[in-house]
């Protein structure tokens, strides 16, 4: 059974020029691309879309982080999707996250980890309906 799952590439991914290649890894994998745009978002969005973290120490800074340029939004499509999203991505901390998956390859901080992924189908599908549906 296909599922779908939201990507969105984080600022410091878009400026540094890694979308095409980012991409390019989910298609290899085989997962469908529905949807890709660049697209700024508001801190409300953000607020919204971060949600479940805004008792965190860090959330502030966090909301400054993902609306501080563009992001690459996207929908991709395929057998379970959003866990073989969340492994091409790799763990959240890039430090901790191994070389081939895209954290463990394009970033260093946690902070600033160039991409995020839905980590359930349901979740995913507030996700698409916030950055796509509005
Ligand atoms: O789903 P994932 O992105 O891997 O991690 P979450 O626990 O949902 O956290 C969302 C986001 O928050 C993470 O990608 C970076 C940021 N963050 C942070 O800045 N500092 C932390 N200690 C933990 C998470
Ligand atoms: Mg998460």
């Amino acid at each position: 059974m296909s599922e779908k799952a939201f990507v969105m590439i984080k600022p410091d991914g878009v400026q540094r020029g890694l979308v095409g290649e980012i991409v390019s890894r989910f298609e290899k994998k085989g997962l469908r691309l529905l949807r890709g745009e660049i697209m700024e978002i508001s801190r409300e969005t953000a607020r919204v879309h971060y949600g479940h973290l805004q008792d965190k120490p860090f959330f502030e800074e966090l909301v400054d982080y993902i609306t501080s340029g563009p992001v690459f939004a996207m929908i991709v499509e395929g057998k379970e999707a959003v866990a073989n999203a969340r492994s091409l991505i790799g763990p959240t901390n890039p430090a901790e996250a191994p070389p081939g998956t895209i954290r463990g390859d394009f970033g260093l901080a946690v902070e600033e980890n160039v991409i995020h992924g839905s980590d359930s189908p349901e979740h995913a599908r507030r996700e698409i309906r916030l950055f796509f549906e509005k």
